[in-house]
């Protein structure tokens, strides 16, 4: 295990992507500014929950609203690098239970909602894609994977704010979910971080068959790390690292590996109306700060629903990018 955390220890600085069908909301409900209501709330991930928004209407973002240009995934690869990051971690499916990548996991939902999870445009895969940009500039790739799912029928109810389907069977969704990440394993080459997200105090890692699952991520690629989000008793005694939110104390975390994830501004996914960025100098004194105390600082981005990120952080990365050549091993 030692020997798996040292590229992890090195690295200090990261890249997370919250990139997803909120990014076209924006925060907006309907999803235009000049229609759609202003949701305040900081997380625009969390707009179906917010706007309580069911299918097919979530669905419909997919087409034509959410529109990846080709090489986007190089861009962020490109800004990471400069920022002086050393990995990546791309929410391959957020909680509104879309994914990024073509599942294979039969996905037979009771109600009108057929078809696929993919937002991928048609003949795309946005997970190989980023995969491969990622590798290619020799950074280290991760992907984030949501436990909780506003869409699957048989979720868990601690996730979902609609009521449960009558024979809801949570079993099914264990199952769906490992295949996912079995997939995310499998398919896209070697990979280093699985950064799962999140469980809760009732909803152990058992309830996840964790164990049967890290065991299985293990064989697929035995160098990778899993985050501590399946919650506490969880099989893998807390996961390989430590995950705060926002979130830093005096004294640090002694004794333990930890990340901690912030965002470029407020929201973790894309918004048309939080412009709280964070300046050049709040990144550097939060990256010095988090590093001074042993831990690493995954840093988020929330691309546009082209696929690019606002050019806010992008400077701001790339002056951090510069102050780190200047003074990063000082
Ligand atoms: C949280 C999620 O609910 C947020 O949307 C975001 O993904 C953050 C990193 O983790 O728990």
């Amino acid at each position: 295990k030692q020997e798996r955390l040292q590229w992890f220890k090195d690295a200090k600085f990261g890249m997370f992507i919250h990139w997803g069908l909120y990014a076209p909301a924006g925060g907006y409900w309907p999803p235009t500014q000049e229609t759609g209501k202003k949701y305040p709330q900081h997380y625009s991930e969390w707009i179906r929950f917010w706007a309580n928004v069911s299918e097919p209407e979530y669905g419909s973002l997919t087409k034509p609203l959410f529109q990846p240009d080709p090489g986007c995934t190089d861009e962020w690869a490109q800004l990471a690098k400069d920022a002086g990051m050393k990995y990546t971690v791309l929410t391959t499916k957020h909680h509104d239970g879309y994914t990024l990548f073509n599942s294979n996991a039969p996905y037979s939902l009771k109600n009108d909602i057929t078809g696929s999870t993919n937002i991928s445009p048609d003949g795309r895969d946005l997970v190989a894609e980023y995969a491969q940009s990622v590798r290619d500039a020799g950074l280290k790739v991760g992907f984030y994977y949501s436990l909780i799912d506003w869409q699957h029928p048989h979720a868990l109810p601690h996730s979902r704010k609609w009521p449960i389907a009558d024979g809801a069977d949570h079993g099914k969704y264990v199952d769906y979910m490992h295949q996912h990440m079995v997939q995310l394993f499998s398919d896209y080459g070697r990979s280093d971080l699985m950064w799962v997200d999140y469980s809760s105090a009732q909803h152990q890692g058992s309830v996840w068959k964790t164990n049967k699952l890290l065991t299985k991520l293990h064989e697929l690629q035995p160098q990778a790390l899993v985050n501590n989000r399946f919650w506490n008793g969880l099989e893998n005694s807390h996961g390989d690292f430590f995950t705060p939110e926002k979130y830093i104390p005096a004294s640090g975390y002694p004794g333990r590996v930890f990340e901690v994830c912030h965002t470029m501004n407020e929201s973790f996914g894309y918004s048309h109306h939080d412009t709280k960025w964070k300046s050049t100098k709040d990144v550097v004194e939060m990256l010095v700060d988090i590093v001074s105390k042993g831990g690493n600082l995954l840093l988020n981005v929330g691309p546009d629903p082209k696929g690019h990120i606002p050019d806010e952080s992008a400077r701001v990365l790339r002056e951090t990018g510069q102050w780190l050549e200047v003074y990063g091993d000082a």
